[in-house]
This record gives C-alpha cells, structure tokens and sequence, in this order.
C-alpha cells in the first residue's frame, strides 16, 4: 500500500527519501513522487511506475532540500497517472496522504466554492487545499493543521510540509501506520520503520490521533492540542536484516528460512518437551476464564486461523470461529463473553483486522462484556500488538515478498503453542499430548528441510503449469485451508485462475470443470482421510484430470500416466498443514518465475493492506 517517508535534516535528503521509497517498494504501488522545500519554495517531481523512473527525474532536475515529504501510490481514488500521484501541493503547502478520505466529495465540493482548484482525482488533494484555507486565518502552520484534522472523516496518514517553514515537518496519524525515525540532529518519518533503516534505528511509534511537528532538533507530539510523551524505542539486529542475500527473490530467500524461523518461534514458548514457564504468563488468568475463541484475520493470516480452528476443538475441545475480517468488522457480529478474540496479521497493521478488533473492544466494553484479546503477529511494535491484552510474536524477520510463505507457517506454529498453553491453563490437554507434540515440533525444521529438498522435482512439475489458465487445489481436515493458501499463492503470483477446495466438495461443484486442461493440486499426508482422498483422486481421473500430489512417502500412491507425485517426509498429523505448505509455495514461485511475473511486487497487490 502507500507510503510515506519524510525528513527534515541539515543535508540534503533527497538521497535519503528515494532510497526510503525504494525500502517501500515491496508494499506495493503505481507511482511516486517527492516534495523538497528548497529555496523558498516547493520542488515536487512525481512519475507513474517504478521509484527508479522518480529518481532519473529527481537526479535530472537536480533538486536538494533539507526538509522533505515523499510517497509511493497505490492508487484507490482516481487513477495511476502522474497527476494522481503524491506529494499534492496547494498554493506553498505539500500533502503526502496513506488511506482514504471518505467525505472528501463534501469537501471538495465545497473548496471549489471557495475558488479551489483541483488538479488531480484523489481523495488526498483536500488535505492541501484545506490547509492552504486554515492558514488564511494567520494560524501557524501546526495550528492549520490541528484545526483541519477533526473535519477529516475516514482513516489517514499525513506528511506535511509548506515552504515558509523550512524546518517544521508535520506527521498526523489517524488510522493509518506512522512512525517517527528519530535522528541525530535529523528526524523523519515513514509508514514503515524498515524505510529509515539507513539512518536510524530508534523510532518513535505514534498513536492514533497523534499530530507530531519535527523539527532538526526536537519531536513534539500533540493529542488534541496537549503534549504528550511517546518512547523512543531502539530496534535489534533481527528486526533491520533486510537484504535478499544471494537468493533471486526475496520470496525464495524466505520460503528458505521457514525452518530457523520456526525453530526461533518454538524456542519463545518451549523448554525441551514442555512450555516454559514464563510463555505467555500474564494471560493466564484470561486463558482460564474463556470459554471460546474467535479468529480473526485476512488473507493468508486466516487460512493459518482456518488451521488452529482444527486444533482448538480438536486437541483442547475448545469451540473456535473463524471469520475474515472484512466481513466481521461490518456485520454487527454477537460479542460473546468470556471469548478470547485472536487477531492475525503478518504485519499487525492490517486495517480490516484492526478495525474489527477496535470496534470489538469497544461494544464489548458498551456491553460491560468480559472479553480478551490477543495478536498473532511479525512486528513487534504494531499497532495490533499494542492494542490487544497480549500478543504471540512470530519470530520470522522481516517478511519483504508480497506473497506470505515464513510468516504463514510461522503464524501456524505459534498457533499450535498457543493452543498447547491454553490445554494446559484449561486442563484440556493430557501433559502427555503436549509432550508429544512439543517434541514433533522440535523436530519440525528438519522435515521442513527435507521437503525443500524436493526443489527440483517441483520445478518440474512447474514446467506442466506454465501454459494453464486455471488449476484446482484439493485436501481434507487441516489440508483444506492448505488447498486455500495454495490456490491464492498461485493466483497472487502467477496471475493463474486457481481455487481451492475442500475434497469433498469436489462432486457438489467443482467436478464440473475438471477436463483434459485442467491440473488438479492434491494434498495427501498419510492421516485417517487418506482413503477417501484417493477416491477424489480417481474422480478426477475419470473425468481425464491430471493430477499433481504431494503425498506422504508412505502414503502408497506412485507416479502413473497424468497422475505427477512428489513425496513429502512424513510428519505427525497435527504438523502436516505446516509442512505440506511448503511445496505449495514452491510451486507457485517457480509458475511465476517460468510465467515472468513480478514474483515479490505482483502486480496490484500490496504487502502491508493499510487501507480498506
Ligand atoms: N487515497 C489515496 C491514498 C491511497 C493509499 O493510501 N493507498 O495505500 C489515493 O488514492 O491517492
């Protein structure tokens, strides 16, 4: 999605905004642009594409400033072009604007009546027009934009800057991500604290309704006119490793951490065969008192929810729903009491997810309900981490591919902890069980290590995909949402039409479409559903379907004339979902790169969705 970085210096920080831009460009975006204030005016340069295109035309133009905004776009008012692309500039003042401004027809409309002119299609020009309005009164330019803030409807991020303060930068933070780089003698600001990494480790992580003035030297922050005090927190080592190493893809470098991520995130919550003892601690009282879970997340995140819904009843008889976010947030859902509301998200800043968990928080507490919260998430210092009652890291890195692989297996094995931990609060779990299954998940990295090695066999399979416009993914149990995760990788990255399907939905539907062209992705670990699956598999077969299976290596089923195997070390029936993941990412990665599609920036699709 958007983003914004911004900066005010004694150098030039020209550098310093396209190299922030170009750390942004895995989120996804359209186009870029940038605004210096220089020499008493504002310097803009925008251009549709890639932040390489913005930099050809900002070295050409040769503009330094000391004080500057910068954005990528991905667009949702008004169309990829350059005069929709950020900074917007009103008269001395420049807007760089993340999310959407939902009554900005009604403030457009009545600007153009005040004489205003627009020159772009976005919801985001107001912000510039309205500042511009404010200042005609003689406020500051702080006050201006205090004074415009609350007639803002919808969800925002703002940078701002205006020529005739060249050393005041203003960030406002209104259900957008913002966080504040914090300098030496220079401060800025971004979307995402990885932009900054070249220039700082140390951020300062503003709160909705936050409006922040940064100048060289100090960083003040405003809630409704009153300062207020945000920590400055210093970021580790693990959190800024951003390089893609000698892999081809950042995608494929993190398809190929999944074992030590998911060995850091066991080593949180496991001592030997046992929880820790200090694991998730101060939930405990909660854990005792649910009496049912709901999940709540988007995307890949709820297809790892999908999974845990398996484990919660099954493993601990925990009842557990699952639902997406974009839909729970707006139906008016019943807030349960004593239910612990899980939300999901890779960076713990998607805005369905968060929407929904606030607005659960609030009609709970209306209710006087007796509800918990917590985030399931990748970033320690997010929003959701913050504002849930507690929170279950994945220990995964920064996760730079557009197309979710370590934080989705990740999330699942934290899952798994997380159901452990409550067995055992809840007495639900046979110390035994959680035993066994701590020891399978210790082992785990090494069966993920053994099915990538099926690398080149998967690639061969890949080559059958390259020319097929549609594919099915089939499983049963915990490899349904396995099914899911595969056909949306595929979708996400090779722009192939794929579904997935529980298998034993194939015949009220699916069979329909299955013919000589279609490849159909089994998932067959060796569980108590094996038999039936392989009835799906002759199903397939009689229609003239070819079949693509990885199947445990003991699962007895062999390559056969349009019947493609590729055996996948055995695991422990709990565990498979995690890793039967794997060549359902390797697959779709290597479609992709035979299709040449943008395998870690896929066209449209954003990394971190902040905007509805
Ligand atoms: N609504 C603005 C900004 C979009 C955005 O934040 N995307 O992530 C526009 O369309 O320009």
């Amino acid at each position: 999605m958007c983003g914004i970085v911004g900066g005010v210096a004694e150098r030039s920080i020209t550098n310093i905004l396209i190299e922030g831009l170009k750390r942004l460009e895995y989120r996804g975006y359209d186009s870029a642009g940038v605004a210096l204030v220089g020499q008493g005016q504002i310097l803009r340069e925008r251009r549709v594409g890639k932040v390489v295109n913005l930099e050809s035309a900002v070295t050409e133009a040769q503009i330094l400033g000391s004080l500057g905004i910068a954005h990528t776009r991905w667009a949702t008012h008004g169309k990829p072009t350059e005069n929709n692309a950020h900074p917007h500039v009103s008269d001395q003042v420049a807007v760089v604007h993340n999310g959407i401004i939902e009554n900005y027809q009604e403030l457009k409309q009545d600007l153009i009546a005040l004489g205003y002119h627009f020159s772009s299609e976005t919801d985001s020009e107001v912000v510039a027009h309205l500042i511009t309005e404010a200042l005609k009164s003689g406020a500051p330019l702080l006050q201006a934009v205090e004074q415009i803030v609350p007639k803002l409807k919808g969800a925002f991020a703002l940078g701002i800057v205006h020529s005739d303060y060249p050393d005041e930068l203003i960030a406002v933070r209104e259900g957008s991500p913002l966080v504040i780089g914090v300098g030496i003698g220079e401060n800025f600001i971004s979307s995402d604290q990885l932009a900054l990494l070249p220039v700082t480790n140390r951020f300062m992580y503003l709160e909705e309704g936050d409006i922040a003035l940064l100048t060289r030297e100090k960083i003040e922050v405003f809630v409704q006119g009153q300062l207020v005090e945000r920590p400055v927190k210093e970021l580790d080592a693990t959190v800024t490793n951003t390089s893609k190493g000698n892999y081809k893809h950042y995608m494929l470098k993190e398809i190929h951490e999944q074992p030590e991520a998911i060995q850091q995130t066991l080593s949180q919550a496991l001592n030997g065969n046992a929880l820790r003892e200090d694991f998730l601690k101060d939930a405990v009282i909660d854990f005792n008192q649910i009496q049912q879970i709901q999940i709540i997340a988007c995307g890949t995140s709820y297809h790892a929810g999908m999974i845990a819904k398996y484990w919660f009843e099954q493993l601990i008889d925990l009842p557990c729903q699952v639902e997406i976010a974009s839909e729970f947030r707006y139906r008016s859902p019943v807030i349960v009491d004593r239910t612990l509301y899980i939300c999901i998200s890779q960076s713990g800043e998607t805005a369905d997810t968060l929407a929904a968990l606030r607005d659960t928080q609030k009609r709970a507490a209306a209710k006087h309900l007796m509800i918990s919260t917590l985030t399931i998430c990748n970033v320690a210092t997010s929003s959701m981490v913050r504002e849930t009652n507690h929170h279950l890291l994945t220990l995964a890195g920064p996760e730079i591919g557009v197309a979710s692989t370590k934080a989705f297996t990740t999330q699942l094995t934290a899952l798994m902890l997380l159901v452990l931990k409550i067995g055992q609060v809840k007495q639900t779990l046979a110390d035994s069980v959680l035993a066994e299954i701590a020891a399978d998940l210790w082992h785990l990295p090494k069966v993920i290590l053994a099915a990538l090695q099926k690398d080149a066999s998967i690639l061969g399979l890949s080559e059958l995909f390259v020319e097929k416009n549609h594919c099915l993914f089939l499983g049963r149990g915990t490899e349904f949402p396995i099914a899911l995760e595969g056909a949306l990788k595929l979708k996400e990255i090779s722009y192939i039409h794929a579904e997935g399907y529980a298998a034993g939905e194939l015949k009220h539907g699916p069979l329909a479409l299955v013919d000589n062209d279609m490849p159909v992705v089994i998932l067959a670990p060796k569980d108590d559903m094996l038999d039936k699956l392989k009835s799906n598999m002759e199903e397939v077969q009689a229609r003239g379907g070819e079949l693509f299976v990885f199947a445990d290596e003991n699962s007895g089923i062999q390559s056969q004339d349009r019947q493609h195997v590729v055996k996948i070390p055995s695991v422990s029936n709990w565990l498979a979902p995690i890793v039967y993941s794997i060549p359902v990412q390797l697959l779709s990665y290597h479609v992709a790169v035979l299709r040449g599609t943008d395998v870690d920036q896929p066209r449209n699709l954003a990394k971190s969705v902040t905007v509805e």
